[in-house]
């Protein structure tokens, strides 16, 4: 009776929310013989959204991604898990985004913004994937566990912010995270369509107190608009610059992004935006886009490139960007993550070194990165480089341990972070009336790049705006830029097996250590090829093994990506046709 007694003790805290009692015997028993009310009608809500079958789900690279009819349990369980990590997190705001991102239409997934606007935490990932896969009947008792095992003030109050893209499975999974955050009591703010680094903003923002919610929105475009027009017009070098831009909204969310930016540029940049069908659900990311861009090598479809005019891909959330352009013989020529990441980095290095200020700066790149953009930043940029596992997070949390850290992923994915020393080092010499007008100059430039760039999170629209700043700066034509250094020729490759997890990767995905013997076989393979390089890795967001090869010869490249494919079909148990 005790015990017993116990179990009511907590329960005040929130009375009609059940589920925040511990797990003991007597719960359990008290369960059994007299089900509350409270209790039968959150199954009931439960229910509403059932796990329809047992396959394991994972928060993998970028939350959960799936069919997207077999997700609402997974964004209402979400919903829930965002409330429970407010109160985690002191009531802060936590973010809930709807999208697959490059992914195709049908598949969708959900991700959990942390209160600062990055990544969640990687520890409450776990976290997310219990909770994801429990059974109906078990979910109370979990989320009780999680509960606990948190130590979540229940009496604080919650707050999510919840943002989706334009697939057509959006809006419905929308509603079945806000019936998650309601579920657990808390306040469900609905942002509707959204780009993913617009909500990880709006976390940010609002849990900083930088602006009142309803100019959330505003407060994001005019942060972006007035930094690269202060830029545009301290620089006056223009040589081969041109601002003509033709802009691919891959059918997305970014594209409807883009209109909000656009009349608030005037005339620094003018783009042309294609690519802008939101509403037929079969055009998102289709033969357009960042993703589709870059893994085709070719120009998106959806309108006629000019010869030798920048394009600029973004995908179906607008966090990657890819510039690209047909030149005039009609030849297609990619600028990808790793030409961003360079450009960037060098302009950054050079404010340094210009400013005076004693600030470390370092690129951090996956292997997917192209051998030529490494031995490029580091033999002739002389900027490090180190290497992580594929997924931002990773390359987020290593990029904080310089004072500036570039961080691009070959996809397109990326930003710069700042340390609190480099902002505090920028923010005094600006205050410095002893400083040499032309260092003053430099370090009120490089504050308003810091301005330029959203720091939370990859975002295709501010890496845009930086790479024309750089460009612009830098006078310089897509020539100019691709003259830097030339790419090894490379191929990506999708391989389709029974159970994708039995390739396990360790050295940041350079080697494979599961299952046995696959590494020895890829080292042998590559072995005969001149400059030969090759890795194989799960994807975090699609049901396939990825293949990456490159070599001296775009023909080599192509012959050892089909190489090592089979190799993994054959040791990986490979499903469908052979890779050809
Ligand atoms: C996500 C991640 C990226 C990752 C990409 C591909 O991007 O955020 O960091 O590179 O997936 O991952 P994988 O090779 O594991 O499928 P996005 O733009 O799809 O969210």
């Amino acid at each position: 009776m005790n015990r017993l007694r116990r179990v009511w003790r907590l329960s005040p805290a929130i009375p009609t929310c059940p589920v925040l009692y511990p797990v003991t015997t007597t719960f359990t028993f008290h369960r059994q013989i007299s089900p509350r009310a409270t209790d039968r009608k959150m199954q009931a809500t439960i229910e509403k959204y059932p796990r329809k079958n047992d396959v394991y789900i994972q928060y993998g690279t970028a939350g959960f991604r799936t069919k997207a009819e077999l997700l609402d349990h997974v964004v209402f369980r979400m919903g829930v898990l965002a409330a429970l990590r407010s109160r985690a997190k002191g009531s802060m705001a936590i973010g809930v985004m709807i999208t697959a991102s490059h992914n195709p239409e049908p598949d969708n997934g959900v991700k959990l913004v942390d209160p600062h606007g990055e990544m969640l935490e990687v520890a409450w990932e776990a976290i997310a994937s219990r909770l994801a896969n429990a059974s109906d009947s078990e979910f109370q008792e979990e989320l009780a566990k999680v509960a606990i095992q948190t130590g979540v003030d229940v009496n604080k109050p919650a707050l999510v912010f919840i943002g989706r893209d334009t697939r057509s499975s959006s809006e419905r999974l929308g509603e079945a995270a806000i019936a998650g955050v309601k579920f657990y009591q808390g306040t469900a703010v609905d942002h509707g369509q959204v780009t993913t680094p617009m909500l990880h903003y709006y976390v940010y923002a609002h849990n900083m107190n930088l602006t009142p919610d309803p100019q959330l929105e505003d407060s994001y475009f005019s942060k972006l608009a007035s930094s690269f027009i202060s830029l545009s017009k301290e620089i006056t070098t223009k040589k081969n610059y041109s601002p003509f831009v033709d802009f691919d909204g891959a059918n997305g969310v970014g594209a409807l992004a883009i209109e909000k930016l656009l009349p608030r540029l005037g005339n620094t940049l003018l783009l042309t935006v294609h690519n802008t069908d939101t509403v037929t659900p079969s055009t998102l990311n289709k033969e357009c886009g960042a993703d589709y861009v870059k893994t085709h090598v070719a120009a998106p479809k959806g309108f006629e490139p000019t010869p030798n005019k920048r394009i600029v891909s973004v995908d179906g959330d607008a966090d990657r960007v890819i510039y690209s352009y047909v030149d005039s013989q009609k030849q297609f020529h990619l600028m990808d993550g790793d030409h961003i990441a360079s450009l960037v980095a060098g302009y950054l290095m050079e404010m340094v070194k210009d400013s005076g200020l004693e600030l470390s700066l370092g690129l951090v790149q996956t292997a997917y990165a192209n051998g030529n953009s490494t031995k490029y930043i580091t033999e002739t940029m002389k900027i490090p480089v180190a290497f992580t596992s594929t997924g931002v997070k990773h390359l987020h949390h290593k990029a904080l341990e310089y004072d500036i850290g570039v961080y691009f992923e070959a996809n397109g994915h990326g930003t710069v972070v700042f340390s609190n020393n480099a902002r505090n080092l920028v923010l005094q010499a600006m205050n410095d009336e002893k400083l040499d007008e032309s260092k003053r100059r430099v370090i009120m430039r490089l504050k308003q790049v810091m301005e330029v760039i959203n720091s939370t999170v990859g975002d295709a629209i501010s890496d845009m705006l930086l790479v024309e700043t750089v460009l612009k700066a830098r006078g310089w034509s897509m020539e100019d830029w691709e003259a830097a250094y030339q790419d090894l020729p490379s191929r990506l490759m999708k391989v389709h097996v029974k159970d994708r997890n039995v390739i396990e990767t360790v050295d940041a995905d350079r080697k494979c250590s599961k299952p046995d013997g696959l590494q020895k076989e890829i080292d042998r393979v590559v072995s005969s090829y001149s400059f030969g390089r090759s890795f194989v890795r799960p994807s975090g967001t699609e049901d396939v093994v990825r293949v990456y090869a490159e070599a001296e010869t775009q023909v080599e490249a192509d012959k050892l990506a089909v190489e090592v494919a089979r190799v993994v079909y054959n040791n990986a148990d490979g499903v469908g046709p052979i890779p050809s």
